[in-house]
């Protein structure tokens, strides 16, 4: 068994002891209740999920494994201070709860390089779609076509042990994570570059070996690249991508399924499609005054036209949130990024008097619980800054991310053995019937 598989081994055979003495104590303890409007309103706030890699605080935001973005930075190996957390720390924080050291790091990482040859078919399943097909339905193809690797799979169909499950979706989850930049780079080159395809790097780390394939070679490119990975790796498990790739998991389908139907939950504009959302939307309101990035907008200009989308019956991309109630940290560490690195850029300037202006006006209409902006409302002017201007691959580089948290999760799924989800529903009249009973 090698070094990591052993860590998680150890660890996981106290977390499913403990699983096992809280059903045997406390099956029967109420967490929570339910009311109508919770299931008529997306199940907000119920409390009915496990998941292991991270939790959401609506003030705080996120924290992977009880750590806070900022905190992260002080503990993940990073290449050297001035750096960014490197994804296999993340990946191997998320998954065993420790924080790695480099040398664990560049273990993750080597045995990533040696897991990223993608079968050739996955390719040709990409380059058989039309030409007008989206960046995410060649993404979540390829996902598909790289299943026929499963370990999984094939060791369920022969009779795997219950408890064994965890193993060849380790196995699986490691293997689709070391792939997935190859993948998401390749449908990059082809559909916005020349074509050609650049080959991996064993020397560069995984975030870094993204970018390089994708073209994108600069030291400060790299940062970017490892930072963008580092902050859309998880977001605990009732957001819409995690909790479909725990869903389809329940159901015993393999790890490359289910993290593909997470892929397809996340290219929702409600969702991860909202990166995208926001550079069309910013670049609609320069159309809509016909003016340029260079010559700018006002900020009087910019809050007519915020009140404009609103009473056009549109949301506001990039802003508001089913849980967080205050800025995100995952928005203000992109600010971050850009006041150390971007100077004088027009669309990262009209992105900073958006946050002026759209919490007021949001808070001032008094609908959306959260004015504040989320994760989206900044990415998207960042990676246009450094010269990927196709917006609509964003939600690619989305996913290529979520698959630390999701896959880390997976494995933790099949680890505790958690049950095929398989909630109540009741029909309209059911519910209006026993409104009135009350
Ligand atoms: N602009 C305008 N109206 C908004 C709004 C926004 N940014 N955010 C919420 N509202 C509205 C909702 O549409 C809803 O209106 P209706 O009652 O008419 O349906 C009302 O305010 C209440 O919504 P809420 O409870 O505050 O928000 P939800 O939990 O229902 O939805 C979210 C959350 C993210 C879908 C919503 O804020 C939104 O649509 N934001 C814009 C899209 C976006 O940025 N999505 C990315 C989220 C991050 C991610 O998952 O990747």
């Amino acid at each position: 068994m090698d070094y990591i598989k052993q860590r998680l081994f150890e660890k996981g055979s106290l977390m499913r002891a403990q699983l096992q003495d809280l059903l045997k104590e406390s099956r029967d303890l109420i967490v929570d209740e339910v009311t109508i409007g919770n299931v008529l309103g997306g199940m907000r706030g119920v409390t009915s999920l496990l998941t292991v890699t991270s939790k959401l605080d609506q003030y705080e935001g996120i924290r992977y494994r009880g750590f806070s973005l900022p905190e992260l930075y002080k503990v993940l190996p990073r290449y050297n201070t001035e750096g960014e957390p490197l994804a296999e720390g993340v990946f191997y924080l998320l998954l065993t709860g420790e924080v790695p050291t480099m040398e664990e790091v560049e273990y993750m990482r080597k045995d990533w390089v040696q897991r990223s040859e993608v079968p050739e078919h996955v390719f040709r399943a990409i380059d058989a779609l039309p030409k007008t097909s989206k960046p995410m339905t060649r993404f979540s193809t390829g996902i598909l076509a790289a299943a026929t690797q499963s370990q999984f799979q094939k060791q369920h169909r022969v009779g795997l042990r219950k408890e064994d499950y965890w193993d060849s979706t380790y196995e699986d989850v490691m293997n689709m994570i070391a792939q997935l930049p190859v993948i998401a780079s390749y449908i990059y080159r082809k559909e916005f570059c020349d074509g050609e395809v650049i080959a991996l790097d064993p020397n560069l780390d995984w975030s870094a070996n993204f970018a390089h394939m994708m073209g994108f070679n600069s030291e400060e490119e790299f940062k970017l690249f490892r930072m963008y990975m580092f902050i859309h790796a998880d977001h605990e498990g009732g957001n819409v991508s995690a909790h479909t790739a725990h869903l389809v998991g329940s159901a015993l389908s393999n790890p490359f399924y289910s993290y593909a139907a997470g892929m397809i939950g996340l290219a929702g504009p409600l969702h991860g499609y909202a990166n995208q959302e926001v550079i069309r939307w910013i670049k609609s309101m320069y159309k809509h005054y016909n003016r340029t990035f260079e010559e700018g907008l006002s900020e009087e200009e910019i809050h007519d036209f915020v009140e404009k989308t609103l009473d056009d019956g549109n949301v506001i991309p990039g802003y508001g949130h089913a849980v967080l109630r205050a800025t995100d940290p995952r928005f203000i560490t992109q600010k971050d990024f850009a006041d150390k690195y971007v100077q004088n850029d027009p669309l990262i300037h009209t992105v900073n008097i958006l946050y002026k202006v759209v919490p007021a006006v949001l808070q001032e209409r008094g609908k959306a619980k959260n004015p504040w902006p989320n994760v989206d409302a900044f990415s998207g002017s960042l990676l246009l800054h450094y010269g990927i201007k196709d917006y609509i691959f964003y939600t690619v580089m989305f996913g290529v991310s979520r698959a630390l948290g999701v896959g880390a999760q997976l494995i933790w799924d099949r680890f505790l053995s958690l049950p095929i989800e398989r909630p109540n529903s009741q029909t309209l009249d059911w519910f209006t019937e026993y409104a009135n009973s009350e």
